[in-house]
């Protein structure tokens, strides 16, 4: 349980990146930040009161009567402030020598050094936001596509809060009824009976976890993207699709079999996914190093690929080499490619598909730039799974929220087998109990120190 409580040590640090910037800015919070404001800081017009929450211009000065900088401050009144307690900025030119300076000089007049992510830290120990808001804070900062951007937003503003809260609210309902019980265990088949307990569980507690649960799938694919890479048999057009999804000449393409010795890795962008593109060595037996070396290092990004596309020379069919290699394929998510559909009969096509039976077949030419955007479809359809990608959720859970709301599931699932199996309420009680209790983790109600630790540990200094 986490206990909350006041802090008394007034924490500072610079909260801009270090470099030179336009401004730079260092952040005091806790009790004493007010005081140490007054004592370095001269305002230009003199007489000049700290109100709260306005900016004021002046110098910062040190012990000796030095000024450091003119400057910008502000003085926060605790509680509207960031961690809700008193906060003061002072708002530099953007030195970094000009910053430790000021900076030394405010821990100088009381303050310490504040650690990664202490400042949220407070702002969640005083209740301001719960865990999942504190995490959007991070998620943000290190968003590296639009998409994960968007979400770690949608975050921010309590959307994965106010999902988890309804689950919670679900499963309070339900111990409710199941606490009635235990108080009358005269009548307490009845009320288990009256409360619709399957029903409740089902509507109110299993489908929205279930929904989290896809949700967080395709949070992933938004924050991180996918890796496809691209497989087959040397010659059948690996580089030549690459180019043709990259639409630049970016791989060498020659009609010399075992052209791409190393992997070759590019981005791309599909509806606004990011894709990792690979393309490979053909895959072949070989009596050449460097071949060798590349065909080891193909098979390794198989191995990480999120999905493959098993590219096919349609003009030459099937060969001994593209079975084998599809032996290692089949078992993962992938894309049939039919390639060089320009030089294939009909015939020869429909009978290349066939030999494919469930499997989802795409026929392309690279040479005539055919059926480049029917794959670019189909591997959307691909990463979006569960269709929730097309309607970009607002928030999606995280890693740690997964994992904690599997458990969750878990818990349900006993619960549910011991009310079929007719288990008395209490017993019934302690299931419920756990599944709430890792619904707390997410927000921050019974999250474990350490866990807490290892999630601010993540931030920069300064926020
Ligand atoms: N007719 C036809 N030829 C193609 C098509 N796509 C690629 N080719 C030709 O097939 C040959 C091999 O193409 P690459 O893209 O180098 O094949 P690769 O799979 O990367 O080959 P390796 O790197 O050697 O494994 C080149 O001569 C291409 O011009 C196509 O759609 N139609
Ligand atoms: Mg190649």
């Amino acid at each position: 349980m986490t206990v909350l409580h006041r802090e008394t040590e007034t924490i500072a640090a610079i909260a801009t990146a270090p470099g030179t910037g336009g401004i730079g800015i260092i952040r005091i919070s806790g009790p004493r930040a007010r005081a140490i404001l007054d004592a370095m800081f001269r305002p230009f017009r003199a007489g000049s009161v700290p109100e709260s929450h306005k900016l004021r211009y002046g110098t910062v000065i040190d012990r000796t009567g030095r000024v450091l900088d003119e400057v910008l401050a502000v003085y926060m009144q605790a509680p509207a402030t960031y961690t809700r307690e008193d906060v003061v900025e002072l708002h530099s030119h953007g030195s970094y020598l000009v910053l430790q300076a000021i900076l030394a000089e405010v821990l100088a007049r009381g303050a310490r050094p504040a650690e990664p992510g202490e400042f949220t830290k407070r702002a969640f120990l005083a209740g301001r936001i719960d865990l999942t808001r504190a995490e959007a804070v991070i998620d943000l900062l290190q968003a590296r596509t639009r998409g994960g951007v968007d979400l770690a937003v949608g975050q921010l503003q309590g959307g994965l809060q106010e999902q988890v809260e309804v689950v919670r609210q679900g499963l309070t309902d339900i111990l409710a009824i199941l606490e009635v019980a235990i108080d009358f265990p005269d009548e307490d088949v009845e009320i288990l009976d009256s409360g619709h307990l399957l029903e409740r569980l089902e509507k109110d507690v299993e489908a929205p976890l279930d929904r989290l649960l896809a949700l967080a799938e395709t949070g992933k694919v938004i924050r991180e993207g996918i890796s496809v890479v691209i497989a087959g048999r040397p010659n059948v057009g690996k580089s030549s699709l690459l180019n043709e999804l990259l639409q630049e000449e970016r791989a060498l393409v020659t009609e010399v079999p075992g052209t791409t010795r190393d992997t070759i890795e590019e981005m791309i962008s599909i509806r606004g996914i990011p894709v990792h593109l690979v393309d490979t060595a053909g895959i072949r037996a070989h009596d050449d190093l460097v071949e060798e070396l590349g065909i080891e290092r193909a098979r390794r990004k198989l191995d990480e690929a999120d999905l493959v596309l098993f590219l096919v020379d349609a003009g030459a069919g099937l060969t001994d080499q593209d079975r084998e290699l599809y032996g290692s394929v089949a078992g993962r998510d992938h894309i049939v490619v039919l390639n060089k559909t320009d030089i294939a009969s009909p015939d020869l096509l429909a009978g290349l598909e066939q030999s494919f039976p469930g499997t989802e077949v795409v026929r392309i030419s690279c040479h005539r730039h055919e059926g480049i955007e029917g794959l670019r479809e189909a591997m959307f359809r691909r990463m979006q799974g569960d269709g929730t990608l097309e309607e970009r959720p607002a928030c999606a859970p995280n890693l740690r929220h997964r994992l904690v709301l599997e458990k969750s599931r878990t818990a349900c699932r006993r619960l549910r087998e011991a009310m079929a199996g007719g288990a008395p309420a209490d017993l019934l009680a302690v299931e419920v109990q756990a599944a709430l209790d890792h619904l707390g983790d997410i927000v921050g109600i019974t999250t474990p120190e350490d866990v807490l630790d290892a999630i601010f540990s993540r931030f920069c200094i300064g926020k």
